[in-house]
């Protein structure tokens, strides 16, 4: 368990854009011991959600935006370093393609799904951010992956994940390729209205919703 107070600390390290004291945190309850996905989870998730609301509002604007994404994703490879260090040796099972759609640049969510769903075994490719839909096709047929996951974070690039439905209806591969679809403006409506055969709401759904998948 992690006490409440650090907790409202990582929050602010996110919020005040401040990168030492985030690093220092975050290596600190790592080396305690301590959970560090739920630091991310309660403390700098939710700090990053108020740097978007107030981003939003209008009362915070876009190089504080910058700053305070470049922090969380300096805190999101530590924990995601030390994530895949605790799962230890693990049997790879099925392989996923992982990818931020095109036009899309944010990837700090996909890459703790990534890292979560490697530290359950999965093998992944992550094709990172603003891809292509064919490449995401092309590269999932290529590597004869089981799953094709996808994140967007934007009203305007949601429509990409029913261009992967599409695409890989097309290319006569919906049948044999599973696909879910996760981001803030997704949700389980978007995903059985475009066809998708999952979605995710956050990282440890997204290990649930794939095993259920791959049955
Ligand atoms: Co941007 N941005 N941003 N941004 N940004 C949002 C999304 C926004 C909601 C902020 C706001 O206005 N309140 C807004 C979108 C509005 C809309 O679409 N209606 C917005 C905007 C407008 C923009 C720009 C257009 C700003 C501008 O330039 N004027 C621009 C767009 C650039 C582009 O992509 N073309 C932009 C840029 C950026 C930064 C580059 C500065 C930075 C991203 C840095 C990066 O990712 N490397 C950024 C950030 C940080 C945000 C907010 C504040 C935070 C996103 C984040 O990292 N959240 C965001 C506000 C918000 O979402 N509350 C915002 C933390 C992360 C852990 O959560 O990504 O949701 P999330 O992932 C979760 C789940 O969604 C889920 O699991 C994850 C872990 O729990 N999940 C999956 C995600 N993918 C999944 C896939 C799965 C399963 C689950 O399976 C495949």
């Amino acid at each position: 368990m992690i006490e409440e107070s650090i907790l409202k600390q990582a929050q602010q390290t996110i919020i005040g854009q401040d990168k030492a004291k985030a690093i220092e945190l975050t290596k600190s309850i790592i080396d305690q011991g301590h959970d560090a996905m739920m630091l991310m989870t309660e403390g700098f998730i939710p700090g990053i959600n108020q740097v978007g609301d107030l981003f939003g509002r209008g009362t915070l604007f876009l190089p504080e935006l910058i700053q305070a994404a470049g922090v969380m994703k300096e805190v999101t490879d530590i924990i995601n370093a030390s994530v895949a260090t605790s799962s230890g040796i693990i049997k790879k099972s099925s392989k996923i393609i992982m990818a931020t759609v095109k036009g899309d640049v944010h990837d700090i969510g996909k890459c703790i799904v990534v890292s979560l769903l490697q530290a359950n075994g999965f093998e992944i490719l992550d094709l990172g951010r603003d891809v292509d839909t064919d490449e995401i096709i092309k590269q999932a047929i290529d590597n004869s992956v089981d799953v094709i996951g996808t994140s967007a974070l934007l009203t305007t690039t949601m429509g990409r994940q029913k261009d992967v439905e599409d695409a890989l209806k097309s290319a006569g591969y919906k049948d044999k390729i599973k696909t879910i679809i996760g981001g803030a403006p997704v949700t389980g409506r978007w995903a059985a209205k475009i066809g998708c055969d999952a979605y995710a709401e956050d990282a440890q759904d997204a290990v649930v919703k794939i095993k259920e998948l791959l049955g």
